[in-house]
């Protein structure tokens, strides 16, 4: 190397030192503070997954209400990618970037305890979407918004202790083990029913709210209990839609002899009711975006949050899935 080379060799050196140095200072907060946004606040969204069209639709309303208010909000969406522990460290990624509040989606009711008190130690209020999480409310988050799963699980309950003439043979498609959804939706059902001694639950697994797996548990429920079933109640739409695949397959008559009756109201589902393949689903709304980000302007003015915030839900079934088939998601 000669004198200038050598010369360009060092500048070049120091050019990517104080370069990648300078990077390496900057914060990983890409702006969560009213300082470095210009007033700006940095909202966290902690989602569960993003693999069924509820989840999806979920997902597109938040991000959709915080575009509508993009002169006051960032918005950083993280994907647990169904498992727990990545929602864990999820939270800690929003807690480390600062932002101002974070939306949660607990995927289990449980095991999401210590990045609640994370959140909590630095001051970011959680506000629990769609999900419940153990905790106080006003105390370890600010408040739940979502469907009365109990509820819900009535509603489909009652459904069947309707149309059953007071017998029936069901099996049960849970969702993912430990979420509050499941077990809510299994309380609310089994509070009807089993007040009816001619309707018994032959079979009870989880199917985690996925299609395939639905439709993989009912071909096994269908092997083993066959024509003594006469009701499939599907914690979700997506599940109710896989277990009618798999009756179609064996040569049942989804709809008919076997009654098929779930919780969501996605687009497919209220297409299955049209068909006659699905009976009823109760509506569990995704559309979460609006009322999200109003509770949390309340919340930022100061204003007393309730510590439940129950959204209101349909009830599909062939008499008006027509109507609302084409605002479904
Ligand atoms: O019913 C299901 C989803 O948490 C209420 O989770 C939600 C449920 C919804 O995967 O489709």
């Amino acid at each position: 190397m000669n004198v200038s080379t050598n010369k360009a060799f060092i500048l070049f050196v120091i050019f990517i030192a104080v370069t990648f140095g300078a990077c390496e200072r900057k914060p990983a907060n890409t702006g969560s503070t009213a300082t470095n946004t210009g007033g700006k606040k940095t909202i966290g969204f902690a989602q569960s997954e993003t693999d069924n069209p509820w989840r999806i639709a979920e997902t597109k309303s938040m991000q959709d209400e915080a575009a509508k208010r993009s002169d006051k909000y960032d918005f950083v969406l993280t994907n647990a990618q169904g498992q727990t522990s990545k929602q864990v460290s999820d939270v800690e990624d929003l807690i480390a970037r600062r932002v101002d509040a974070i939306f949660l989606v607990p995927r289990e009711a449980e095991g999401l305890t210590t990045a609640l008190q994370r959140a909590k130690e630095a001051k970011i209020p959680v506000f629990l979407i769609d999900r419940e999480h153990t905790g106080t409310p006003g105390v370890d988050f600010v408040t739940f918004i979502g469907s009365n799963f109990v509820e819900e699980g009535q509603r489909v309950g009652q459904w069947v202790v309707d149309n059953s003439g007071g017998n029936a043979g069901v099996v049960v498609l849970e969702g993912n083990a430990g979420a509050s959804v499941a077990r809510d939706r299994n309380q609310g059902f089994r509070e009807v029913i089993d007040k009816h001694p001619g309707i018994t639950v032959l079979a009870s697994q989880p199917a985690d709210f996925k299609r395939a797996n639905g439709q993989a548990v009912m071909e096994n429920l269908i092997q083993a209990h066959g024509k003594k079933i006469t009701v499939v109640y599907a914690h979700n739409d997506e599940m109710a839609l896989g277990a009618i695949q798999a009756l179609k397959t064996a040569g049942m008559n989804p709809g008919q002899d076997v009654k098929v009756v779930s919780v969501d109201g996605q687009k497919s589902a209220l297409e299955a009711i049209l068909a006659g393949n699905l009976n009823v689903t109760v509506e569990c709304n995704p559309r979460f975006g609006p009322i999200a980000f109003d509770t949390l302007e309340k919340y930022f003015r100061g204003e007393a949050i309730p510590a439940k915030i129950i959204v209101p839900d349909k009830f599909f079934d062939a008499s008006n899935a027509a109507q609302f088939v084409a605002e479904a998601y």
